[in-house]
């Protein structure tokens, strides 16, 4: 049993270049949770000898990920954090401070790019339309859909999440804003990823993201 104050979910598919800085980034005292689902190289491996544990998840699948993580952590707090060296798992402290101080629910971490290069043109413009169609559906006033979040392991499980593709960030904020929580977002330095590209590098990936992100608004809509 893991005496943690925050269990860290990090979906990976295929991110042993990354693992290592990801991992020797955590904040003292948090425990990483590795989430493979079908990865081919070495990143279990990788993941076990920096200290993570590793969790297994036979769907594939952003959602699918994440949420196994979840049911994984035992910690009071969890954080997400994507495994690709884009995000500092050290910025999660700041991002922490107002859910466990009792101010927020929820708190997101709002992407800002540190090079040119760190976001595709493509993928910066998706995300300004999704945030703009979330805040319409929500209410909650954020400005990116970004992975790095933190809230309290028992409120996230509370909230039901079905979607287990690219939705469940989306679908995480949905929900929250319904159940009332205070939703706070703050800013995080966003750098260029290690690695090949999954999701929102890839226009496969992306135009997934969409469907996915479209269908949940719909819904809210409704
Ligand atoms: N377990 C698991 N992890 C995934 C899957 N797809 C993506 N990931 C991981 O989720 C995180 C986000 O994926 P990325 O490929 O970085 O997607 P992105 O941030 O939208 O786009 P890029 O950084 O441009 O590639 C990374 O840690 C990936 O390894 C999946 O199907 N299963
Ligand atoms: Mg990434």
């Amino acid at each position: 049993m893991s005496t943690a104050l925050v269990d860290v979910v990090l979906p990976c598919l295929d991110e042993e270049g990354a693992l290592p800085w990801v991992l020797g980034r955590l904040p003292e005292g948090w425990r990483a949770i590795v989430v493979d689902n079908g990865s081919t190289d070495a990143s279990a491996r990788v993941a076990a000898e920096h200290g993570a544990l590793v969790v297994t998840e036979a769907r594939r699948g952003f959602g699918a990920a994440a949420h196994a993580g979840l049911e994984a952590a035992t910690a009071p707090w969890v954080a997400f954090c994507d495994a690709d060296a884009s995000m500092d798992p050290a910025d999660l402290v700041a991002l922490a401070e107002p859910v466990l101080r009792g101010d927020a629910e929820l708190v997101l971490g709002r992407r800002r790019p540190t090079t040119r290069g760190a976001w595709p043109l493509h993928a910066r413009l998706a995300n300004v339309a999704l945030a703009h169609l979330m805040r319409r559906a929500s209410g909650v006033r954020l400005h990116d859909l970004g992975p790095m979040r933190v809230a309290s392991r028992e409120g996230l499980l509370g909230l039901d999440l079905r979607d287990r593709r690219s939705g469940y960030p989306l679908e995480m904020v949905l929900r929250a804003s319904e159940a009332g929580w205070r939703i706070r977002e703050l800013d995080a330095p966003y750098a260029p990823r290690v690695g090949r590209s999954k999701v929102t590098g890839t226009i496969r990936g992306t135009r997934r993201a969409i469907q996915d992100m479209s269908r949940l608004l719909r819904e809210a809509g409704r």
